[in-house]
């Protein structure tokens, strides 16, 4: 890219307060151009990790973003009161939400909200339950199974590397962006995956057993194989925003493919002509499925 005197395209990536962009060969600095700095106070709010923008050089020779194409997909997670919606990353293609089997424990609710996100984004969820050599196949496949979680799935270790390759295929080639806890092991597998490149990991806390966010902003790789992966700063709560039934229905694929109810707001909780209702009645709708349902509903109805 250097010396061109045209707009190029390239992939944008944050390191804190500066702005890289990938052409396809090199990682570029690159600032704000005027017109999309006086767009935001904050430029979180104007620039994502994964957003193809278009640089110019200026007089002075340094590289400017003079515009952001509009986003194919996103995820971005809701703003507390009265703040903006957080943006996670752009472009991805596949969510790889990552969770570890034991330290920190297995926690499917936050599976649920990543998920719900990832839809609401255009993104396809997977999950990748990290850490296998903590626990048995079978106890992985119990903790999967009695989670009703509806998503493809991988169970890894990046300690050992078991998995690593089943990961790599379901990866190679797209844009992915790994979220999840802190702790979980985002991190650790992306060294697995690309071992050339200098990723910090964490430790555990020995007092909480959580991980000490020690990633601290998204960032873009490249894979060795082809595809681009998004690491992310593990996060302890995922804010959904105002939502209602029909979103968190999307995560649950049986609740979805319902028939209609007699009332088109239903909520699937205690209206009469219940086509969620009727299904768990006879079966066809596992409980556990509805019970993840009724679960996040809850959280998304009273905040
Ligand atoms: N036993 C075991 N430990 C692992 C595995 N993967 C990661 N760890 C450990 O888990 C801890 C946290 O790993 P990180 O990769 O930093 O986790 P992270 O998800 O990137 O965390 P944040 O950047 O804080 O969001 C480190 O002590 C790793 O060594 C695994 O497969 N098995
Ligand atoms: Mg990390
Ligand atoms: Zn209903």
């Amino acid at each position: 890219m250097a010396g061109s005197d045209s707009p190029q395209r390239g992939q944008a990536q944050m390191f804190g307060s500066s702005a890289l962009v990938w052409d396809g060969m090199d990682m570029l600095p690159a600032s704000l151009g005027p017109k999309l700095k006086s767009k935001s106070k904050s430029r979180a709010n104007v620039l994502a990790v994964g957003d193809s923008v278009e640089v110019a050089r200026d007089a002075a020779g340094a590289l400017s973003i003079v515009s952001i194409a509009p986003r194919r997909t996103s995820l971005a997670r809701a703003g507390g009161e009265g703040r903006e919606a957080q943006f996670v990353a752009a472009n991805a293609e596949q969510a790889v939400i990552v969770t570890s089997a034991a330290e920190p424990p297995f926690r499917p609710g936050l599976v649920d909200r990543w998920a719900l996100l990832a839809h609401r984004g255009g993104i396809s969820p997977m999950l990748c339950l990290n850490k296998a050599d903590l626990v048995t196949r079978e106890e992985a496949e119990r903790m999967i199974a009695d989670a009703a979680i509806p998503l493809p799935f991988v169970l890894v270790s990046a300690k050992t590397g078991s998995g690593i390759n089943e990961l790599k295929e379901t990866i190679q080639g797209i844009t992915s962006v790994f979220v999840g806890h802190s702790g979980v092991g985002k991190s650790s597998l992306l060294r697995r995956l690309i071992p050339e490149e200098q990723i910090a990991t964490g430790t555990l806390s020995e007092k909480s057993g959580k991980g000490r966010h020690t990633t601290s902003s998204a960032r873009l790789y490249r894979l060795p194989e082809g595809g681009l992966v998004i690491d992310t700063p593990g996060v302890r709560s995922v804010a959904l925003g105002g939502t209602g039934p029909a979103e968190v229905a999307s995560v649950f694929p049986e609740i979805q493919d319902a028939p209609p109810c007699r009332f088109t707001s239903c909520t699937h909780r205690m209206e009469p002509g219940c086509s969620v209702l009727a299904g768990v009645q006879t079966g066809a709708i596992p409980e556990n499925v509805y019970a993840r349902y009724r679960k996040l509903l809850l959280e998304v109805l009273v905040p």
